[in-house]
This record gives C-alpha cells, structure tokens and sequence, in this order.
C-alpha cells in the first residue's frame, strides 16, 4: 500500500494526521504538485483524475478522496474510533465532518485557488477543465469561510470538540480547515475564545504535526 501524498497541501494532511491518530504507518510517496507532477503520465497512470492524496493498494486498486481513505484504514484498523460509535454519535461527526469539508475546506480552497499567481486557470485541481480565477468567487469564498467559522465557534461553545466530547475525524478536517486558512490571511482571533481553546487542544496532539 503506498499514500500519494504532498506535505504542504491540506487534503493529504487529514490523512496524514488520521494516519497518525490510529498509529498506522504507511509508504508514503511525495507528488510536486506546483511543479506539475500531478499532471505528468506517470502519475495519471495511477490516478487519472491528478489529485492527491490517493491510496494506491497492493492489488491495484486506487482511493482517491481523503474521506474515504480514511474510511478504508479505519475498516482495518477500528480503534482507536474516530468516526462515532453509537448511532447519534456516528451521525453528529457525519454531519461536522461534512459541514467542515463543504463549508470550510471547499470555501477557503475557492479563495485560494481564484486568487494564487500559480493557478491561474487552473481554478479547479487535478485533470479537471482549465478555467479562469473568478475574483468573484475568492470574495465569495472569503464571506462563506468566515460565516463557517462564526459557526464553527458557536459549536465550539457547546461542546470541546467539533462533533460532541471527544476528538473525532471532524476535528481533524475543522483542524486541517482553520491552518488552511491562513493561507488565504483569514485567521481565528480574540473574537473566538472557544476557537482559540480548541485550536490549542487540537494542535497539541502529536497528530498535528503529521
Ligand atoms: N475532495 C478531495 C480533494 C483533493 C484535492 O483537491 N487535492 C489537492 C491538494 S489539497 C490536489 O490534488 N491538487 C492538485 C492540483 O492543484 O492540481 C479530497 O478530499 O481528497
């Protein structure tokens, strides 16, 4: 089994850091994606699609979205659990597992993506079509990532961690997402206290600097 992984990049980083929490160790293989190795056959003969991180198992198979990497380790490796274990439970991390990749993540990577220099025209990652920077959607983008995290701090007030009262995946992704931000300068301060406790917590564990 080998992860296709990039250190800088933030996706590959909640695998990186799920990898970590369940004490997993596997091949890793670093693709440079500014320099366009993503997009380079060799790389396309693995994963069409040109994006990491991807799992790629020893007969051939091929998983290509973060979440569902991280479901195929945890088949194999259940404890410690990460993804809920009593109904109410496995729904709630589901449910803030979800908003933090659709609200946060997706947000921040729209004011990235339209505003950096090296993608331009390459709004969108991967193989997908070759579009424009929308300066639009960067605003945009920017008004929707500090919506979720005004969200993200009123969850954080009634409870210690994202999903309920214990560290689930959903931290990790609303982990991945606060860090991400800050490439597009928008950051968490005073005006979120249970953010800023939180962020401490969470950045504590050793997972984080996976
Ligand atoms: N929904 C995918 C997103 C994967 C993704 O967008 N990965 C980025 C790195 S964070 C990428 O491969 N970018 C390649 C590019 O920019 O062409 C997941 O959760 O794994």
């Amino acid at each position: 089994m080998k992860l296709y992984d990039m250190v800088k990049a933030p996706n590959p980083r909640r695998v990186r850091i799920f990898l970590a929490e369940k004490g997993v160790t596997i091949e890793t293989v670093e693709v440079d994606i500014p320099g366009g190795a993503n997009l380079g056959s060799d790389y396309l003969a693995i994963n069409p699609r040109g994006v990491v991180p991807t799992l790629a198992l020893d007969d051939g198979s091929v998983i290509d979205e973060s979440i569902a990497i991280c479901r195929y380790i945890d088949a194999l490796h259940p404890e410690p659990n990460l993804f809920g274990r009593e109904p109410l439970e496995i729904a709630r991390v589901e449910q803030w597992q979800r908003r933090c990749e659709l609200e946060g993540l997706f947000n921040i990577a729209a004011v990235f993506r339209n505003t950096a220099a090296p993608f331009a025209n390459r709004a969108m990652p991967g193989t997908a079509p070759s579009l424009p920077q929308i300066a639009d959607m960067a605003e945009r983008g920017r008004v929707l990532t500090r919506h979720f995290i005004d969200a993200l701090e009123a969850r954080l007030g009634e409870s210690d961690f994202v999903a309920g009262d214990r560290y689930t995946v959903a931290d990790i992704t609303a982990l991945v997402a606060i860090d991400f931000a800050k490439w597009v300068q928008i950051r968490i301060s005073d005006a979120h206290p249970n953010l800023q406790r939180w962020y401490a917590t969470v950045s504590a564990r050793p997972s984080a600097r996976a």
